[in-house]
């Protein structure tokens, strides 16, 4: 019955409409990018313009290898994270290895820990919490410091702020997606994701995987699968359609898979396009403790390809 209710578009809207004070930031964008919609609307790849690299992310243009050592920000960094970086227009990704301390790792851990124990925190299918990061300005602070928003910024071309938080206690065995069929924008390609090792990884606990160079594959959105939604309704089984797209179209590219087998403290931050999931989880008595987070890029169109939702600004 729920699961029915969540498929049918026009309760979204309704619930926008007493939630436009939070979508208002939509109306300059939408008059810029000439959408004829009101902004509590359905909002789809349909009603927005086609993929234009020329006002998309610069690295998705013009090299990393090229740009980023003139860039101020670059100078400042560990030399380990330059050379990483430099990779970023070509593979999508990049590994900041040691990034944080065991002391902050055991920091982090401890604040999630204490908001499970206070019941603030939900712990869903067993083995994810979504938005801890809204509960405490402290973990927010700690898990996205200065120093990490200011190497985003930087690939991304644009302010970021972060949009969402998910602890994983156990590997998600996610099958591989691109994260924008989640969180969308317009134009094409301001979302930046960032994975924290909140405990040493290895194949039997359910590393993260990746294809790099994946994120230069066509965005793939409503239209480029067999959804089964129509004007009222989601689709059934749009998660499975979207993975058996996604495995056809990884199936016709000889992109390489890669493990994020990581030490506690080592980060990966991913374009918005990047294909990666979660591995099997070899030994399911072992933790996989992890935090993702998303940012939007600043002063772009952002919702839910999937629902047909705008994203609400708080
Ligand atoms: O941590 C994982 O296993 C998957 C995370 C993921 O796919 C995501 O946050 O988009």
């Amino acid at each position: 019955m729920i699961a029915t209710l969540k498929r049918i578009k026009w309760l979204y809207v309704a619930y926008n409409f007493f939630h436009q004070k939070k979508l208002a930031y939509l109306k300059p964008l939408y008059a810029r990018f000439g959408v004829r919609k009101r902004c509590f609307q359905t909002i789809s790849s349909s009603d927005l313009n086609e993929y234009d690299p020329l006002i998309g992310p610069v690295l998705d243009r013009l090299n990393s290898v090229n740009e980023l050592p003139s860039h101020p920000l670059y100078a400042d960094l560990p030399e380990k994270i330059q050379e990483e970086l430099l990779h970023w227009s070509d593979d999508g990704y990049a590994v900041l290895e040691g990034f944080f301390t065991g002391e902050q790792v055991a920091s982090i851990n401890d604040r999630i820990e204490k908001l499970v124990k206070s019941s603030q925190l939900e712990i869903r299918e067993g083995r994810k919490i979504m938005f801890a990061v809204n509960h405490s300005p402290k973990l927010r602070a700690e898990a996205s410091p200065g120093r990490l928003e200011k190497i985003l910024e930087m690939v991304l071309g644009r302010p970021v702020s972060l949009f969402q938080s998910v602890n994983f206690y156990k590997g998600s065995e996610d099958p591989a997606h691109s994260d924008f069929i989640h969180m969308s924008t317009y134009p094409y390609g301001f979302l930046i994701a960032v994975w924290i090792a909140l405990e040493d990884i290895d194949m039997d606990n359910g590393p993260l995987f990746y294809y790099p160079g994946s994120h230069k594959l066509k965005y793939i959105m409503n239209n480029d699968f067999d959804h089964g939604g129509n004007n009222w309704m989601l689709g059934k089984n749009y998660k499975e359609k979207y993975s058996n797209k996604i495995a056809s179209v990884l199936a016709d590219t000889d992109f390489k898979i890669k493990y994020f087998t990581a030490k506690k403290g080592d980060v990966l931050i991913w374009h918005a396009n990047l294909l990666h999931g979660g591995a099997k989880v070899v030994n399911g008595d072992r933790t996989r403790k992890s935090m993702v987070m998303h940012y939007f890029g600043s002063d772009v169109i952002r919702y839910h390809e999937v629902t047909q939702r705008p994203s609400l600004m708080n």
